[in-house]
């Protein structure tokens, strides 16, 4: 069977949906750092929509930061690549918004003349929450290695944050501003985190190098949701048979698909507009919501799941005990922290979610939500914790999901599965010394101050995580349902 690429695009069935732009004469207008399924089902779709609703040359260099494997696949595809929307209609979409696919430590010269480049007027980033190199107050964290290796060595950056601010000063020399840099990835305030820790970056350099950026460069705050899991052979069959070409690297989401974005640019941008992106001057509220209700109960779901095996979102949720377990942790403790002065919908946006979690079609591993705990439970459910303490309102049941992730890690651990974290060391170090003992593990993993902050030293919060300790410390499958009831 023929392979996906500029030749067999015309012999795609014809309800495969394709790009209404000339591929071969649009040119680059955007950089991303980090183009993993997420860009690839999200950004990337909304910007090769809009090409093909109002043109532009607005196509992607994508960065891999560490990866080969997309730019070696995605190659021999002229950038092409299939994306399956899976639900009771699944449909494919064939995406051409790729220009090229760079890997940082290969090529650094093409990377470096791309981000400067006069034509360039968007970089965006989705670089998970450690991508971003950030301590507990959310700030530069010069303890971190790449930051400590970019600062000595400038000239061959590891981490974005040196990466942008190497680009960033080349520009600042050349003096090509009309630049806007886009975090996509899940933190609170993406944007304002961001600018923050390049200008903390580019003031160790130069001082007029970061007040150049403070004025001429904008980070816009951004809200990206879409329920996209990893790319697995039943989708590259699956895909097969829809396109009746092979595809290497397709990837897959639900059709619900959101970006709202801060209308903050300083430079042009495409007609995202025209294709459903959402620009409003405060993100705050939506990033809130989402970060809180959804990818606070994806963890949740995620690590009490996989205490007693459960493989997906699908799974855990259709346990009818399990779902009105969610359903109480949003009503009581997750709505009540996110003050609604836009007068969203929340009890409607929620329940919108947990039917989206119905989606029989998605396969999404709970493995894959648990991945970097450490980075993720802060934003998702520390915050909430946080408000819900100050304003005298209950942690209980925000707490499970913190028992259920020393639990998670302990499991792990014991069923020699690797631990994905960027402090897996430190956690597996913990999990070892406390074999016998989760109590002590939770005091342990709970004096990890660069997760916890301040919470550490919290003993309501202390105590009612080794409660629920004690509980799930029995679950099992079958006592699921019964133990959920009683936390
Ligand atoms: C998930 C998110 O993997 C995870 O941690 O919670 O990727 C989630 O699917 C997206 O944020 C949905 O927009």
């Amino acid at each position: 069977m023929s392979g996906l690429n500029r030749h067999t695009l015309s012999e795609l069935p014809r309800d495969v949906l394709k790009p209404q732009y000339d591929l071969n004469s649009t040119q680059r207008g955007i950089v991303h750092l980090g183009p993993g399924a997420f860009h690839r089902a999200h950004q990337a779709v909304y910007t090769d929509l809009a090409m093909s609703a109002e043109g532009g040359n607005w196509k992607i260099d994508g960065v891999s930061l560490r990866s080969k494997d997309l730019r070696d696949n995605i190659k021999a595809q002229d950038n092409l690549y299939s994306l399956m929307v899976l639900d009771d209609s699944p449909y494919v979409q064939v995406i051409g918004a790729f220009n090229q696919i760079f890997v940082l430590g290969e090529q650094r010269h093409q990377v470096m003349e791309a981000l400067t480049d006069a034509s360039t007027h968007i970089i965006s980033l989705t670089v998970t929450e450690k991508g971003y190199c950030l301590n507990n107050k959310g700030e530069l964290d010069w303890q971190n290695p790449d930051i400590k290796h970019d600062l000595a060595h400038r000239d061959i950056p590891k981490s974005s944050i040196g990466l942008l601010v190497a680009a960033l000063e080349a520009r600042f020399i050349q003096n090509k501003a009309e630049l806007t840099i886009i975090s996509c990835d899940n933190l609170s305030d993406n944007g304002d985190k961001l600018a923050n820790a390049v200008i903390t970056f580019a003031n160790e350099i130069s001082q007029n190098l970061a007040n150049w950026i403070k004025e001429n460069i904008c980070f816009p705050n951004t809200m990206v949701d879409s329920i996209t899991p990893a790319t697995d052979d039943a989708l590259k069959e699956q895909t097969k048979l829809k396109i009746s070409v092979n595809d290497a690297w397709p990837i897959q989401r639900e059709s619900f698909t959101q970006w709202v974005v801060e209308d903050k640019f300083s430079g042009p941008r495409p007609a995202w507009d025209k294709v459903g992106v959402t620009f409003t001057d405060d993100v705050h509220i939506y990033e809130k919501a989402k970060l809180r209700i959804l990818n606070g109960t994806h963890s949740t779901l995620a690590y009490i799941g996989s205490l007693v095996d459960l493989e997906t979102v699908y799974e855990a949720i259709s346990i009818s005990e399990f779902e009105q377990f969610i359903r109480q942790l949003l009503s009581q403790e997750i709505l009540p922290s996110i003050d609604n002065a836009t007068g969203m919908d929340l009890d409607e946006y929620a329940n919108d979610i947990i039917k989206r979690y119905h989606n029989k079609h998605i396969r999404h591993f709970l493995t894959q939500i648990a991945w970097d705990g450490s980075q993720k439970i802060p934003f998702r459910i520390l915050n909430t914790i946080r408000d819900n303490i100050k304003a005298e309102r209950s942690i209980v049941l925000l707490c499970v999901p913190i028992a259920a992730w020393c639990l998670f890690l302990a499991k792990r651990t014991k069923e020699e599965h690797e631990i994905v974290d960027p402090l897996a060391e430190v956690l597996t170090g913990l999990v070892k010394k406390n074999v016998d003992s989760p109590l002590n593990l939770v005091d342990d993993i709970l004096d990890l101050t660069a997760v916890f902050a301040d919470l550490s030293a919290n003993q309501k919060f202390r105590n009612t995580i080794k409660q629920h300790v004690v509980t799930l410390n029995m679950v099992n499958k079958s006592n699921l349902a019964g133990c959920l009831t009683q936390l």
